[in-house]
């Protein structure tokens, strides 16, 4: 809101006129800096086209609200007026107009947004106008004041990418269900729409698979050491699928496959080789040395094919990742084909890390990059798509400064600082469905922990994932992301107080 209000107020003085308003790629001195910056809304990711025409509205205390279809973005819009002590009220002279139209230009998730002497939203789908309505309450504050002033503006918005994510390790050490749903509240405000959950590994099972109940009796109940365990019921799952979808997130299932196995050998010992004599729960941090038994195929695939069953039922979701990280076996590639194909059976899509890409997959199979330097040209001259996770630019597990407790440094001694993070060129990796960060939890052990490695960082995968790559600027994001602080206390992030933001 100050920020709007300094835009306003440099608009009065030095005439903004109606040019558009979108950051330049370089500022090039401290005054048109200053300048920049105040003609730019504080939203993030920034809108694709925003030109203001150097007016401003007032926004009163009772608006009358038109909606021609767009359900949960009418929840969300009631929401965002009540927690602003604006009432709803069919006579009210100002309206806030709600309207579903046909308009190629903006796609699946896309929006128009216009205020001038009311505000109307237009989109060709409930989730652009339940993007749209995310845009304004970023143009608002985050809770009543005694008066609500906006700019005249005209924003076309549509997104970069389709795949816009985060991936949660919930295996190492528990989220538990209130968490997730506050996770997927957090990354609603910023247009984030995947959250990959990433549901067994060595140290945990975390999904109630009826047909095996032992994955989470024995499995459920363990976790890496110092942090927690658990499990989602079905029941939870189907509240957790509904509960995002409202808010256009799509839940995005894991089963980690052959290897990262230990949990699911340690409660169906008869998946493991017959000479593998670790068949206990695991709560250590090594990585790579467990696996289904590959040379045992008429014990493992019914199993993969029984769990997947139950998984593709319970997530919507059009890609089921299969895991495929970690794993040395001259078996691997035939595995991983074998199991895309039950998925692709399922009538699903198949996700697998990046070494998945050694075997012989449909193209369609989405590949999962991970190491900044692998090798995945081949697999892209296949016509395989990808999903950017290079770990020196989006694991949050790794620290937010050089040397931050608790966190890991393989991939980066430094971490991967907040400027680090939004640095990424997502061009320069190959064909992308998207970007997605992640954050493994061998040492995130608590919800304020998980906090503080996400935040302030996963606006920047919002900000990469939706916003032009040519209208990139830190130093710009970083002032529009600082405007957002009482919103992210709103919603209770414990993040980590980045000093470029100056929290
Ligand atoms: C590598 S990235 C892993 C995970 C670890 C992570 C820790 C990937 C596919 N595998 O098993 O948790 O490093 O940063």
């Amino acid at each position: 809101m100050r920020l709007i209000t300094a835009t306003l107020a440099a608009c009065l003085l030095a005439g903004c006129g109606s040019h558009s308003t979108q950051p330049p790629q370089e500022a090039e001195g401290t005054q048109s800096q200053i300048e920049n910056s105040m003609q730019q809304l504080g939203v993030v990711p920034y809108p694709t086209d925003v030109s203001t025409t150097g007016g401003q509205w007032t926004l009163p205390a009772s608006v009358q609200l038109l909606n021609s279809g767009g359900d949960t973005a009418l929840l969300a819009l009631q929401e965002l007026l009540s927690q602003l002590h604006i009432t709803q009220d069919p006579t009210a002279a100002a309206s806030i107009e709600l309207s579903l139209i046909n308009d190629d230009a903006l796609g699946a998730e896309g929006y128009r947004l216009s205020i001038a002497d009311g505000i109307s939203i237009s989109a060709n789908t409930d989730t652009g106008l339940f993007y749209a309505v995310q845009t304004l309450r970023q143009m608002l504050p985050a809770s009543s004041e005694a008066t609500y002033q906006l700019p005249t503006v005209e924003i076309t918005d549509t997104p970069t990418y389709p795949w816009r994510g985060n991936m949660l390790d919930v295996a190492r050490s528990f989220l538990p269900v209130e968490y997730v749903k506050a996770h997927i509240d957090r990354m609603s405000l910023f247009k984030l729409n995947r959250l990959h959950l990433h549901l067994s590994d060595d140290q945990g099972w975390r999904v109630e698979i009826k047909k095996y109940p032992k994955l989470t009796e024995i499995g459920g109940a363990s976790a890496v050491e110092g942090g927690r365990s658990g499990f989602y019921s079905q029941a939870e799952i189907r509240d957790l699928v509904q509960y995002a979808a409202q808010r256009h997130v799509t839940l995005v299932p894991e089963i980690d496959l052959p290897g990262h196995t230990q949990a699911a050998l340690a409660a169906y010992n008869e998946l493991a080789c017959d000479d593998v004599t670790r068949l206990g729960t695991y709560s250590g941090k090594e990585v790579g040395f467990s696996k289904l038994c590959l040379t045992k195929p008429d014990v493992i695939y019914p199993w993969v094919e029984d769990v997947l069953s139950e998984i593709v039922d319970l997530f919507p979701s059009d890609y089921i990742h299969i895991g495929g990280d970690e794993i040395k076996d001259p078996l691997y590639p035939e595995f991983i084909a074998r199991a895309a194909g039950i998925v692709a059976d399922l009538g699903r899509t198949a996700i697998a890390w990046e070494e998945g890409s050694v075997a012989d997959n449909e193209p369609d199979v989405l590949l999962q990059l991970w190491n900044d330097k692998y090798d995945i040209q081949p697999a892209l001259e296949r016509g395989h798509k990808l999903i950017l996770s290079p770990c020196s630019y989006t694991y949050y597990d790794h620290g937010n400064y050089q040397g931050q407790p608790n966190t890991y440094d393989w991939c980066r001694k430094e971490g991967v600082p907040l400027q680090r993070a939004y640095s990424m060129d997502t061009s320069k990796f190959g064909a992308a469905v998207g970007i997605e960060s992640a954050m493994w939890s061998e040492l995130v052990h608590t919800d304020a922990t998980a906090d503080n490695r996400l935040w302030p960082r996963l606006a920047v995968t919002a900000e990469l994932g939706w916003s032009q790559a040519s209208d990139k600027n830190y130093e710009q994001f970083t002032q529009r992301l600082s405007n957002l602080q009482a919103h992210l206390d709103a919603l209770n992030i414990h993040y980590y107080p980045e000093p470029d933001l100056g929290w």
